[in-house]
């Protein structure tokens, strides 16, 4: 099997180029369901250690049901797969870029979660536009056990979020282990209480928000992602979130730039623009088209390979005894 790795801002992205398992000719949801269903081991093969770790997203390249989008992807983990991942667009961005296959300027791509695009600005600077992101709850209030009580904003950017209105502590990697330890008991409390999103999915990333280190940045922040890594990237769909509760709250405008730090210090800029300026009768809920820019690097260009003899030849799973 033939991977290109690359990193975005610091999170690594595993991209399937050859050798993946065939899934169809459906759409990228309909092939996710596959995918989850007959090929869990492969997903633990390709991103589980010995050969990757808890932190790498892995990307299955697809092809398009559209011809007129460069690909299609379907984004997993550790643990399971997820909806969009703004990190991994952008490694993937760079990765056909890398392969030859992409130039710079605009380009599509289909997800389980809809069509996003990214514009290459160069070989490693990329714009990314999401799917349409909103605020599903304000100001709520959960039980949580060894923290109290925790209030938060219930969003979607692709996956869906939990944004906490205060971090349990300093946003540094001196403290990963508490916030990492806070973030999953506040996963736990959200699942044990039945709270969910709209559609009744997971909440399964959660995010700590604090004041920026750097000058011009606007927050810091800390997203846990559903295997219980932290992002070090800002998280493009977490970023995506908090552009829709942002302008939900009007404290930030159309086409005004926020810089996002991460808890490693690095950066994603990023602005909206409203989904629908005239909202459709009935329509409640405000959505943004946020526009995410970042920089990713390719690392590796190389393959994974199995030998029957071996007894983690598909990766050491969370499930397994
Ligand atoms: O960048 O959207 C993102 C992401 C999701 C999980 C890890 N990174």
């Amino acid at each position: 099997m033939r991977i290109i790795d690359s990193h975005t801002e610091g999170e690594p992205t595993r991209v399937v180029i050859e050798g993946g398992p065939d899934l169809g000719r459906g759409s990228m949801a309909e092939r996710r369901e596959r995918f989850v269903r007959e090929f869990d081991q492969v997903r633990s093969f390709i991103v589980n250690e010995p050969r990757g770790h808890d932190a790498i997203v892995g990307a299955l390249l697809c092809e398009p049901v559209n011809p007129e989008c460069a690909a299609g992807v379907i984004f997993f983990n550790n643990v399971g797969v997820i909806g969009m991942c703004g990190h991994g667009t952008m490694g993937l961005a760079v990765t056909l870029m890398h392969l030859g296959r992409i130039g710079p300027g605009q380009h599509r791509l289909e997800t389980p979660v809809g069509e996003v695009s990214f514009e290459l600005r160069d070989a490693n600077e990329v714009d990314i536009q999401n799917i349409p992101s909103y605020r599903f709850r304000s100001n709520m209030s959960i039980d949580v056990a060894g923290l109290g009580q925790v209030t938060g904003d219930i969003a979607w950017g692709g996956n869906w979020f939990f944004l906490c209105q205060d971090s349990p502590c300093p946003l540094n990697l001196k403290h990963l282990s508490q916030l990492t330890a806070s973030a999953q008991a506040i996963a736990d409390a959200l699942w044990a209480q039945g709270i969910r999103g709209e559609d009744g999915g997971r909440i399964d990333h959660i995010e700590f928000f604090g004041e920026a280190l750097s000058k011009d940045a606007h927050s810091r922040n800390f997203v846990l992602c559903p295997g219980g890594a932290y992002d070090r990237s800002p998280c493009g769909t977490g970023t995506s979130a908090k552009q829709a509760c942002l302008a939900a709250d009007g404290k930030l405008a159309p086409d005004q730039w926020w810089v996002q730090e991460s808890v490693i210090g690095s950066r994603f800029e990023a602005q909206y623009r409203w989904a629908d300026p005239q909202l459709a009768a009935g329509q409640m809920i405000p959505r943004v088209i946020p526009r995410i820019r970042g920089r990713a690097y390719v690392v590796a260009d190389s393959r994974l390979i199995s030998v029957p003899a071996d007894p983690f030849a598909n990766g050491i799973r969370a499930l397994d005894p």
